[in-house]
């Protein structure tokens, strides 16, 4: 029977929600609006057609100009870049086409000097197969200290040819890849949930947990205030190694069962609670974000217990479709299972692993596929998804709680799904057969300018193509344009600042209001509205003055609130 997560080993009794009187002496983190860099496109400072931290650097002002109170950046450090960084060969350095450590810490201090938080990501699952660790691994061979860091198994049948057992990558094929021996002979097989460039670690290993610490330690003491982790439900395996059997559900990482070999096990809390000793051993304490794509509220809220991690990417939301009724039900769902360990819910609706919501939004509903992951199902008509993008804002900067944001959703970019095939770099293509395109259309160089080679990204040919049409939603081309999505980005985030009623809170702090099966309806205090129409008719209005909406509305004219629309009333 799966044992009940939130009861777990560790404080079984939740903390009551916060009270609302208390919550001015929350934590920045409650409430930050954070916005993900994901340095490969977000600006080129060298003009080598990749971002760089020279690019960031160049554009903290932007940032602090949009309103956001925090940035995470993606892995930056010495990388071969056979999963966008996330194969990491020495994690207290940066990778050099990104730039030096020199730099890193002038733009931690530099972001810090205009009021933003810097959320780093730690890769702690894998590390490359070039890491100094792996290296020494494969040359000290079977039963050796260095061997023991991975997860190296000898394989099964005659001269263990076949992998030691069928677990799947998530990257497609096998999760087994088999070494050459010193002795020139083949040899023992290791785990890789990702690529074969990307070796799983053994947690188990005494040694692994002390240097994770260690390079959490080198971070914070340059001024990093907190840690995005990767594949946080991940690190610990079921020793004994079961086959999975027909298990299909690889994709995202979700475990779909409770008993799951190597997602989602118990033992990963453990290491959680030695992370949260050192993040709160610093004054002011640091922060740690997950990303756990797990199979309930429940289950994420299990990470987040008060001895733990203070918060993780709501995926739950990121999957619900353009619905009334499911929108409710999972920000209830997802309030209710943070607000009995006391954390707040982290709202999101894109990153770097995900089709852009722009994409997700304006494909017909019905037929989406659950996996946001996947390509196309249907046409994408990108005006629509454009249009219920700047209503889903609305809805996201109103729940109680924290959001991130994903670097050019502010600009409305849709996902790129023509890219040449021959240009595809996520190892997902490759990995499976040419079936699957995988993640490189959401990690699109950002348009920063109408004009020039790479649209102002920097330099002549950016390492991914821009579609030309980017030219008219560069962010050159939406300044002072009071309709375009940056500008509502702009002002959504200010009035967040500015007005008491939004920011933090649990979800006691939001009254459901029943305005019709089509809409999302809730008050908070004092006095504002958010409603969101999720149909395709006009839906009723309460009395109110508009604080800001989705589309320029004018309350004398129109017969409610339109499709596809959101409001901010004050009440
Ligand atoms: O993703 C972790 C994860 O659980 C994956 O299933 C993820 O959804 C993946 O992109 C599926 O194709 C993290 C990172 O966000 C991702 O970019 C990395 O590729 C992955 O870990 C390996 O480090």
């Amino acid at each position: 029977m799966a044992a009940d997560p939130t009861t777990g080993p560790g404080p079984a009794t939740a903390p009551a929600p916060v009270p609302a009187a208390t919550r001015t002496d929350d934590p920045w983190w409650r409430s930050a609006v954070t916005y993900q860099l994901y340095i490969r496109s977000f600006a080129d400072g060298n003009g080598d057609g990749l971002g760089d931290v020279a690019g960031i650097r160049q554009r903290l002002p932007y940032l602090a100009a949009l309103g956001v109170d925090a940035i995470w950046v993606n892995p930056w450090y010495p990388s071969p870049q056979a999963d966008g960084g996330y194969d990491v060969s020495d994690y207290r350095d940066i990778e050099p086409a990104f730039g030096t450590l020199d730099e890193a810490q002038a733009m931690i201090d530099e972001a810090h000097a205009l009021g933003l938080k810097v959320i780093l990501d730690i890769v702690p699952n894998h590390t490359s197969d070039e890491h100094a660790w792996f290296v020494a691994a494969l040359a000290a061979g079977p039963g050796s200290p260095e061997r023991a860091r991975y997860l190296f198994r000898p394989g099964k049948g005659p001269d263990g040819a076949l992998p030691p057992n069928d677990w799947k990558a998530v990257f497609g094929g096998p999760a087994w890849e088999r070494v050459t021996e010193p002795d020139g002979t083949p040899g023992e097989w290791y785990l890789h949930l990702f690529d074969p460039k990307q070796p799983d670690l053994d947690w188990e290993n005494p040694e692994v947990r002390g240097e994770f610490l260690d390079i959490l330690r080198f971070w914070f003491d340059r001024g990093a205030d907190g840690f995005r982790i990767d594949v946080a439900h991940g690190l610990v395996k079921d020793p004994a190694m079961p086959d999975l059997g027909d298990d299909e559900e690889h994709l995202l990482g979700t475990p779909d069962r409770a008993d799951h070999p190597h997602w989602d096990l118990p033992g990963v809390h453990d290491i959680y609670r030695e992370w949260r000793v050192l993040a709160d051993s610093y004054d002011p304490p640091k922060l740690f974000v997950a990303e756990a794509w797990v199979s309930s509220p429940e289950r994420l809220a299990a990470y987040l217990r008060p001895d733990e991690l203070h918060t993780a990417f709501d995926f739950d939301f990121v999957r619900a479709a353009w619905d009334a009724a499911e929108l409710r039900a999972t920000a209830t769902s997802s309030l209710a299972a943070h607000d009995r360990v006391g954390a707040p819910v982290m709202w999101t609706l894109s990153n770097h692993d995900i089709t852009r919501h722009v994409s997700r939004l304006g494909r017909p509903q019905s037929e989406r596929s659950a996996d946001p992951l996947h390509g196309s199902n249907g046409v994408t008509d990108v005006e629509l998804g454009r249009r219920r993008a700047r209503a889903a804002l609305l809805l996201e900067l109103a729940l109680p709680g924290g959001v991130y944001l994903y670097q050019g959703e502010e600009l409305g970019l849709e996902e790129v799904e023509d890219l040449p095939e021959e240009l595809l770099q996520d190892p997902t293509w490759e990995r499976s057969g040419h079936i699957e395109r995988g993640r490189d259309g959401c990690r699109v160089p950002l348009p920063w300018a109408p004009d020039g080679p790479s649209l102002g990204f920097g330099g002549a040919a950016p390492w991914l193509p821009q579609p030309a049409s980017w030219s008219a939603v560069s962010a050159a081309s939406q300044e002072g344009d009071p309709t375009s999505m940056l500008a509502l980005y702009r002002e959504a985030l200010r009035l967040r600042r500015d007005l008491p009623a939004l920011g933090a809170g649990t979800g006691a702090d939001i009254t459901w209001l029943d305005l019709g099966d089509d809409v999302v309806a809730f008050r908070r205090e004092p006095g504002v509205v958010c409603l969101v129409n999720c149909g395709s008719t006009p839906a009723p209005l309460p009395a109110g003055r508009v604080l800001l909406a989705s589309v320029p509305l004018d309350l004398s004219a129109t017969e409610g609130l339109p499709a596809d629309t959101a409001v901010w009333l004050a009440v």
